[in-house]
C-alpha cells in the first residue's frame, strides 16, 4: 500500500483544498492529512483560524480521498510522522516549493503540485467580512 501525506491549515475549506486532497490521493493508495492545530496557527504561523480545529478535522475527515487525519502541531513533526507512519510520498502545494525537500532524507518522496489559481482561504475571509 503506498501511504501519502499532505500538511495544511484547511481554514474555510473551499475548492483548492479538495483539489490537493484529490490529487494527492491519486499518488497512492491511502491518504494522510496532518491539520494545523489553532495553536500551532497562533503562535507558529501568526495565522487565527475561523473555523476551529475540531471542525477542520471533521470536514477533512468526510472528504472520500482522505484516510487518516492527524493533528499538526509543529513545524519539526514531519520527519516523525513519515517514519510512523510508513508514508512513500509527501505532497504539498508549490506555494512551498523547495521548503521540504529534506524529507527525502527519511525515504519519502516529495512532490509539489501547483495550486488552484483565484481562490485562498484569505480571499474568503475579505468576501465574508465585507457582507458582514
Ligand atoms: N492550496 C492549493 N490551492 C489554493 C490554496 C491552497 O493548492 N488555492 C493548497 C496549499 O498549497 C496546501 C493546502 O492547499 O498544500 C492547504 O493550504 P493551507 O490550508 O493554506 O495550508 P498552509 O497554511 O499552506 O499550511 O506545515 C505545512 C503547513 O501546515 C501548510
Amino acid at each position: 500500500m503506498k501511504k501519502v501525506i499532505t500538511y495544511g491549515t484547511f481554514d474555510l475549506f473551499h475548492i483548492g483544498h479538495l483539489e490537493i486532497l484529490r490529487r494527492a490521493k491519486e499518488l497512492g493508495d491511502y491518504l494522510v492529512v496532518a491539520i494545523s492545530t489553532d495553536e500551532f496557527n497562533k503562535i507558529e504561523k501568526d495565522k487565527v483560524c475561523t473555523i476551529p480545529y475540531s471542525n477542520r478535522a471533521a470536514i477533512v475527515a468526510a472528504i472520500k480521498y482522505v484516510d487518516e487525519v492527524i493533528p499538526e502541531e509543529g513545524w519539526d513533526q514531519k520527519k516523525t510522522d513519515i517514519v510512523d507512519h510508513s508514508i512513500d510520498v509527501f505532497v504539498i502545494g508549490d506555494d512551498w516549493e523547495g521548503k521540504f525537500d529534506f524529507l527525502k532524507e527519511v525515504g519519502s518522496s516529495v512532490v509539489y503540485l501547483p495550486r488552484t489559481p483565484e481562490v485562498s482561504s484569505t480571499k474568503l475571509k475579505k468576501l465574508i467580512s465585507k457582507e458582514y
